[in-house]
């Protein structure tokens, strides 16, 4: 049996100290790289590089040269954080348990501070230790798709527009396959690559990261709803307030539960039949369906 929380702790601990290294090392504006790392610092759950490293473990492929392209990835979505909890996006005062990157450094260092991690996302995976140029090159190109217009970004711009509007089911999972799923997708495609797994594993593989990813972002929903403030590290009950349109909002929040644990186990069958060493990533899918932030 894996002790997913002792490999949690110790596998962030590891892209912890890299990620902060990376950073400090650069030679930069002090008050710059200081609200860099702040947002770094304040201490997510790492999912996304341990997700990536840990796909690139079962597909047979080295630690080592998963850890930059994880530190990209992670960076990446740091910038999206901060940029989100913007007063023109969420305008939030509260994340990772902290005050929000533009509360202790004002809209202006925020604003660079994101723009800055997106772009050192994409020179640290341009230089990622251990990987050959076709590799890199798919990286680059699929994590780009997967944070940009087509993606994340675009994703984010349909919440942003749906605020107060009643979606269907079907138009909540189109936002959330691309605002929230194509980063956890990207993770898993990334390990892949990086381990060099045969088309047929990362098909797959491909359908397990899908179920990960709308299961996260229903998880995501229901802490917003039950979740304890202190423990998330951020405001619950925001999701309602903006009119947000969520799983529990759709579907009650029963509904929305059973339609996560649909997604649970349709993950698992994907990834048992990618037929890979699947201890872990089923520790892992089963990890986020629980989490408690
Ligand atoms: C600003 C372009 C742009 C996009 C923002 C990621 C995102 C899009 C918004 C964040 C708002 C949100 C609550 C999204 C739902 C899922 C999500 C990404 C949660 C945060 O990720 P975690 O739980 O956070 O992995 P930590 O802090 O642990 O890294």
């Amino acid at each position: 049996m894996v002790d997913i929380h002792s490999f949690l702790t110790e596998y962030k601990k590891r892209v912890d100290e890299r990620l902060v290294a990376f950073i400090s090392a650069l030679d930069i504006t002090e008050k710059l790289k200081e609200s860099m790392l702040y947002s770094i610092k304040a201490g997510g759950k790492r999912l996304r590089p341990i997700l990536l490293i840990a796909v690139t473990e079962a597909c047979g492929g080295a630690f080592d040269k998963a850890m930059a392209p994880g530190l990209s990835l992670e960076m990446l979505h740091t910038y999206s954080l901060i940029h989100d909890d913007l007063p023109a996006m969420d305008d939030d005062d509260l994340r990772r348990g902290l005050p929000t990157n533009h509360k202790r450094y004002g809209e202006a260092t925020a604003i660079l501070a994101g723009d800055a991690l997106l772009t050192l996302a994409f020179q640290c995976l341009a230089e990622a230790p251990g990987l050959n140029d076709e590799q890199k090159i798919a990286l680059v190109g699929k994590l780009a798709r997967a944070a940009g217009p087509e993606g994340m970004v675009g994703g984010q711009m349909d919440d942003i527009d749906a605020e107060g509007k009643t979606l269907d089911i079907r138009a909540l999972e189109h936002i959330h396959l691309r605002k929230t799923g194509r980063l956890l997708e990207y993770a898993v495609e990334a390990g892949a690559i990086i381990a060099e797994a045969d088309a047929d594993v990362r098909r797959k593989l491909a359908a397990f990261a899908r179920h990960l990813g709308i299961a996260f972002q229903i998880k995501d929903d229901l802490l917003d709803i039950e979740g304890e403030e202190a423990v998330i590290g951020k405001r619950v009950g925001g999701d309602a307030e903006r009119h947000k349109n969520t799983y529990p909002g759709l579907l009650t929040v029963e509904g929305a539960k059973r339609e996560l644990e649909r997604h649970y186990q349709s993950a698992l069958a994907a990834l048992e039949a990618a037929n890979v060493s699947s201890d872990v990533l089923a520790a892992l899918t089963r990890y986020i369906i629980i989490r408690e932030r």
